[in-house]
């Protein structure tokens, strides 16, 4: 039988199928880190008479390991337009973590009762990113966000206070997120495996997870084999048109179409700066 693990801890996991939910044992290889099931696995198992086993995890279309979840479509990158105001270098790091990682991001500006988004709206239309404006006060937003999520899992990110938890439970009463709580912070000190649920949302999944720590995942991009300029969309898409093919587009590049671009306004300035921020970054770890 085939099915979608929903949830994995302590040599056990949850697959939902169309049996429902099965409770099965992991064993043999599958207890090897690599090959562990994580939630949004696909998977089959089987039953022996006593108990369930998986025997099979399809090939993972994506993976994360904190939080252990993979085949993910889009990430939502969560902020609040006011209280607190959008981390723009937070906002770019996971842009720049979904490039790599083959998943689609969707930047999203909840509160949208307290404040105006079209500033940052405008930041990231222009990168070539879907945004979305919301409020789970309001429920601005909530409809459009539903439909994005049908068919495919989801994750949320961002940082905490900012209302992915009030989302989640808008968009999925089931999850029963915690909100306004600490649990978030609490339940990380205390396990070191930070653990993923998934829900079913529509015909999709959407995965609630104590969070994405941005500045662990940015380390595990390989700065050896990768290359900070093809993880910004509408960069990479200008490398053609600079003087130079390996054109980095420092500052006041002569002849490069990034500078020109940043110049007349058609990249971000907070874009171009977080690129020269990371490039920087990429750098210092690819002297060791
Ligand atoms: N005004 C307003 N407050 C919100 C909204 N969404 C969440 N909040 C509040 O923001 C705080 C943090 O929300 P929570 O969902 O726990 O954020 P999380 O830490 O990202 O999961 C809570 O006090 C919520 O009531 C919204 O759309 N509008
Ligand atoms: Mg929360
Ligand atoms: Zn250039």
């Amino acid at each position: 039988m085939q099915g979608t693990v929903t949830e994995a801890l302590n040599g056990r996991c949850t697959v939902l199928s169309e049996l429902g939910v099965t409770d099965c044992a992991v064993r043999g290889v599958f207890r090897k880190e690599s090959l562990f099931p994580k939630a949004g696995d696909k998977v089959e198992f089987e039953s022996d008479g006593a108990s369930n086993y998986i025997t099979a995890v399809m090939p993972r279309k994506n993976q994360f390991v904190r939080p252990a979840v993979a085949n993910v479509d889009i990430m939502f990158i969560v902020s609040s337009v006011s209280s607190p105001p959008p981390n723009l270098e937070n906002i770019d790091k996971m842009t720049v973590i979904c490039e790599y990682s083959g998943v689609t991001p969707v930047i999203v500006f909840t509160k949208s009762d307290l404040a105006c988004a079209k500033q940052y709206e405008e930041i990231y239309r222009g990168a070539g990113y879907k945004t979305l404006v919301l409020s789970s006060e309001s429920e601005e937003g909530i409809e459009e966000i539903k439909k994005l999520i049908n068919g495919k899992t989801v994750v949320f990110t961002g940082f905490s206070g900012v209302g992915k938890s009030s989302l989640i439970n808008r968009i999925c009463p089931e999850a029963q997120s915690e909100v306004g709580s600490l649990s978030e912070k609490s339940s990380r000190g205390k396990n070191t495996t930070r653990r993923a649920t998934l829900f079913k949302c529509g015909s999709g999944f959407v995965a609630d997870t104590p969070g994405f720590s941005s500045l662990d995942l940015l380390m595990c991009i390989d700065s050896q084999k990768d290359d900070i300029r093809y993880l910004f969309p509408e960069i990479n898409e200008r490398e053609g048109n600079c003087k130079f093919t390996s054109c980095l587009h420092l500052p006041s590049t002569k002849g490069c179409d990034v500078c020109a671009a940043v110049e007349n306004g058609d990249i971000a300035k907070s874009r171009y700066e977080n690129y020269l921020k990371f490039y920087k970054i990429f750098n210092e770890i690819k002297k060791y």
